[in-house]
């Protein structure tokens, strides 16, 4: 034995906070020959007992789906240590009335990103185009299976940049995008995704995305422009030279 454990922050070895990982197969082989097969409970350890001494035995872990196996053999701890090479632990031979409590196999869950960018809709067509700036410290949301409450937040960064790293496969997101003061959205899903804007432009929230193991997406993005405007003054030109002089007013109706 004795442990498949969750290496949560993937440093190859079990930390005190680290969890068990259940369901993974462990399957003990002698000379090529697949002797008995264990699947982890959520504490995550395994035993094969009976071993028979000066026997080379070996232990293999299948990885579960959305984990990938942690590195081997980091430090210099074999009780915390992840051991198995491409999912093996080769030539474990025991003495007789020999416990061994150290062949430990660490997984660490396989992750998915979004984001990336809140930019300033200049032209107001719905496209990032070339020359449009990105929009610094806009609040962006995340919410998670249809919560309300945010899974995570972020502020964009100087260049209008946002991420939301550490997310888990398969479930489904949805990104909510303040709006910066002064600016009012573009209009949304308009031309190619990766460029357009995906803030719908009453709520601010983008669509449901739900990733696979490693995905990540950068085509979450929020287009905002200015309102500009246009005019001054239509005035009475009493002296007929064509000039707004000091001494003339505006002209109503
Ligand atoms: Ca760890
Ligand atoms: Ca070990
Ligand atoms: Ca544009
Ligand atoms: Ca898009």
């Amino acid at each position: 034995g004795d442990k498949v454990f969750v290496d949560a922050n993937r440093d190859g070895l079990q930390d005190a906070a680290e969890t068990g990982l259940a369901s993974v197969t462990v399957t003990l082989v002698s000379n090529g020959t697949a002797l008995a097969s264990v699947v982890t409970g959520a504490d995550g350890v395994y035993s094969f007992t009976g071993l028979t001494p000066g026997v080379p035995y070996s232990v293999s872990f299948t990885a579960p789906a959305n984990y990938t196996a942690s590195t081997p053999n980091v430090g210099g701890d074999d009780t915390l240590d992840s051991d198995p090479i491409n999912g093996v632990v080769s030539n474990i031979t025991l003495t007789s009335g020999q416990s061994l409590t150290t062949v430990d196999a660490g997984f660490a869950p396989l992750t998915a990103s979004l984001g990336d960018l809140v930019f300033e809709d200049s032209n107001a067509n719905g496209q990032q185009d070339a020359g449009e700036a990105g929009i610094a410290g806009v609040a962006v949301q995340l919410l998670a299976d249809g919560g309300v409450t945010p899974a995570a937040s972020t502020t964009t960064n100087a260049s209008g940049v946002y991420s939301f790293t550490g997310l888990t496969p398969g479930v489904s997101y949805t990104v909510v995008f303040g709006t910066p003061t002064g600016y009012t959205a573009t209009v949304a899903n308009t031309g190619p995704d990766a460029t357009d804007s995906d803030a719908d432009p009453v709520t601010g929230r983008s669509g449901s995305y739900t990733l696979a193991a490693n995905e990540s997406n950068l085509t979450v993005d929020a287009g905002f422009f200015r309102p500009a405007s246009l005019g001054d003054k239509v005035f009475v030109d009493a002296n007929r030279d064509g000039l707004q002089d000091a001494a003339e007013t505006g002209l109503a109706s």
